[in-house]
């Protein structure tokens, strides 16, 4: 089951840490920012959403130390992972094993990230637009699922002016504002 909670902005220590402010957030309130929380336990649970919501790719992401070359390309995935970004197809991700945070921007205050720690079982749906990012925990692990809307490709955009300004951007600003 996903824990989500408000980012403590504390850039100082490890950003595997879990860093809780102590502030949770339940559901409801993470689906207004137009993020869906499922737990799946099994694939064929996963499945039927991809079916229902006409996904036409997937992958397996395996990331740990041990699956890079070295430790050097590791941290650079890593590093990737962590930059805020956005995507222009709607986001699917299911945890097969391990941990990791996907961090999404809150809506009425910008500053601030939800994190959303998840486990085996668990799926997240990002809408487009939302900027994100994503790290593993202290474990170093996660095997997940990365479904793909077209293309089995991962493209992301960086937050920028000109992420800001992008149709994709302001239709999931205006998506939230229904809220
Ligand atoms: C993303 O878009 O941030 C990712 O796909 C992160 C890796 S999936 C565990
Ligand atoms: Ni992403």
């Amino acid at each position: 089951m996903v824990k989500v909670y408000i980012h403590d902005n504390k850039v100082d220590s490890d950003y595997r840490a879990p860093h809780n402010s102590g502030t949770e957030l339940s559901l409801d309130e993470l689906a207004k920012l137009g993020v869906i929380y499922k737990y799946c336990a099994n694939e064929e649970e996963v499945n039927e959403i991809a079916r229902q919501r006409e996904y036409k790719n997937r992958d397996v992401v395996n990331i740990c130390e041990g699956s890079f070359k070295s430790e050097a390309e590791f941290n650079e995935k890593l590093a990737t992972f962590y930059q805020e970004h956005l995507h222009e197809d709607e986001e699917i991700r299911y945890c097969l094993e391990g941990a990791g945070y996907f961090d999404v921007r809150d809506a009425s205050t910008p500053e601030n990230w939800i994190r959303c720690l998840v486990e085996s079982g668990d799926l997240l749906i990002l809408p487009p637009g939302i900027y994100h990012r994503f790290t593993l925990t202290t474990s170093n692990h996660i095997k997940a699922l990365r479904l793909f809307k077209d293309e089995p490709k991962w493209q992301a955009i960086n937050r920028s002016n000109q992420a800001d300004s992008l149709p994709v951007r302001k239709d999931y600003i205006a998506l939230i504002n229904q809220y």
